[in-house]
């Protein structure tokens, strides 16, 4: 028997969007409705794969409801699958955890819950399908919930739903700690986990998946976010597939300035990189964070008209993408070009590699074999390329030029301090 599965977990229906009203311009309505078209989108993918089961792992909701509108949005949208013959599997995680939610609404029949008490087993006889597993009582959830869970039934496809960090994920609070060898050991064909907002393949043998969000909500939750559709075929799991269902892509695009010279040098770069991402986010509102780096002769412009860069920033922006591109910041990270010359007499790995750098430009010898090396190279590159005016020429002629801009990528690189996530 073929059937399809989708499994999908952290929908944080109606997360609360923090902050967004500080941004002018940003297009809050649109970002405050995402986690709800992305769960139209789920439910029309369930509809349009015919899946037999739509399995949740926890983090349906972001908290305690304000009112009862999120418990009835869920409701309707769920019932579109009854009608379609969908089953629904989920189960509380923290942030949706029993304690947590002090208000609730009765599940249609085709919604089941698996419990918080134990782990529970809910048996699809047409399938010839098992979904084991259990939610979180509390939040703050300690104990390795999967240690508990019961050995896979035989001949049958057996299903692990599990709200969890693994043994630890970064940015996750390790609730429910578990290893991976004790979900191998259940004998299970796919552990359904959840908790983890980054997409992750953990194991193919069994499956172990962290579907990731289905929609991003912020900055640090980046690129495509959505469910997993799996196929079950003959007792086994035939195949697994990531669908991307975000409605808004959020996105960190760094511009390296390292070769601008001025600000529309920046500039240039910049719209490149725009109309890349408009282009890879495919018809989504695209909110893109900007980073600008480099050591750079654009730095002091940079800094000094700092207005001026940001307002034609998003002016750029307008023009590339008009209403389906947001710039949620724009952080310039700049530092002066490379004092060269003070790199070369530092007594460091820095400095060697600098003085190296500098003493390969006079050595002919040096040049000419750099030059054979790359013939290899030159050789497999298509003709187009090393035709024109913008011609790439890699004879040893051409090797101080090259030798320059190797300079200034390298030692930028390595004398930078780097840079992290500040917030
Ligand atoms: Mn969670």
């Amino acid at each position: 028997m073929r059937f399809k599965l989708v499994h999908a977990a952290d929908l944080h229906l109606d997360s609360p969007l923090r902050g967004l009203e500080r941004y002018a311009g940003a297009p809050a309505e649109r970002i405050r409705n995402a986690t709800r078209r992305a769960f139209d989108a789920l439910i029309e993918l369930c509809l349009e794969e015919e899946a037999r089961v739509l399995l949740l792992a926890g983090d349906l909701f972001d908290g305690d409801w304000k009112d009862y509108s999120s418990g009835l949005y869920l409701v309707q949208k769920l019932t579109r699958l009854r009608e379609a013959g969908v089953a629904v599997v989920w189960l509380r995680g923290n942030h949706d955890a029993e304690s947590r939610i002090r208000k609730s609404l009765t599940l249609p029949a085709h919604v089941r819950e698996l419990g918080v008490r134990k782990p529970e087993s809910i048996v699809f006889e047409e399938l010839g399908l098992v979904v084991h597993g259990q939610g979180y009582a509390t939040a703050d959830l300690r104990e390795d919930l999967a240690a508990r869970y019961p050995r896979a039934v035989d001949s049958a496809v057996n299903v692990g739903l599990l709200h969890t960090a693994l043994s630890g994920r970064a940015g996750h609070e390790p609730y429910a700690p578990c290893r991976l060898e004790t979900l191998v050991d259940r004998g299970y064909d796919y552990w359904a986990l959840g908790h983890v907002h980054q997409r992750e393949i953990v194991s193919i043998d069994p499956w172990v998946v962290f579907p990731g969000n289905l929609q991003g909500r912020h900055a640090r939750e980046t690129g495509p976010k959505g469910a997993t559709v799996v196929t079950v075929d003959a007792n086994r799991i035939a195949d697994v597939e990531a669908r991307a269902l975000d409605v808004v892509r959020w996105e960190v695009l760094e511009v390296d300035a390292t070769f601008a010279r001025t600000l529309e040098d920046v500039l240039d770069g910049l719209r490149a990189r725009l109309e890349a991402a408009v282009r890879a986010a495919d018809g989504r509102l695209l909110a893109a964070r900007l980073r600008v780096t480099g050591a750079t002769d654009a730095h002091a412009a940079l800094e000094r008209k700092r207005d001026h860069f940001t307002a034609e920033a998003r002016a750029l922006a307008l023009d590339v993408g008009g209403d389906d591109l947001w710039l949620e910041k724009i952080q310039v990270l700049t530092v002066p070009a490379l004092d060269l010359a003070a790199l070369r007499r530092r007594d460091d790995p820095v400095g060697q590699v600098a003085a190296a750098l500098a003493a390969l430009r006079t050595d002919r010898e040096a040049l000419e074999a750099l030059a054979a090396e790359l013939a290899e190279l030159r050789a497999k590159l298509p003709s187009e390329l090393l035709e024109g005016p913008d011609a790439i020429r890699l004879d040893a002629a051409a090797m101080p030029e090259l030798l320059d801009d190797v300079e200034r990528l390298l030692l930028s690189r390595l004398s930078l301090p780097s840079e992290e996530e500040t917030e």
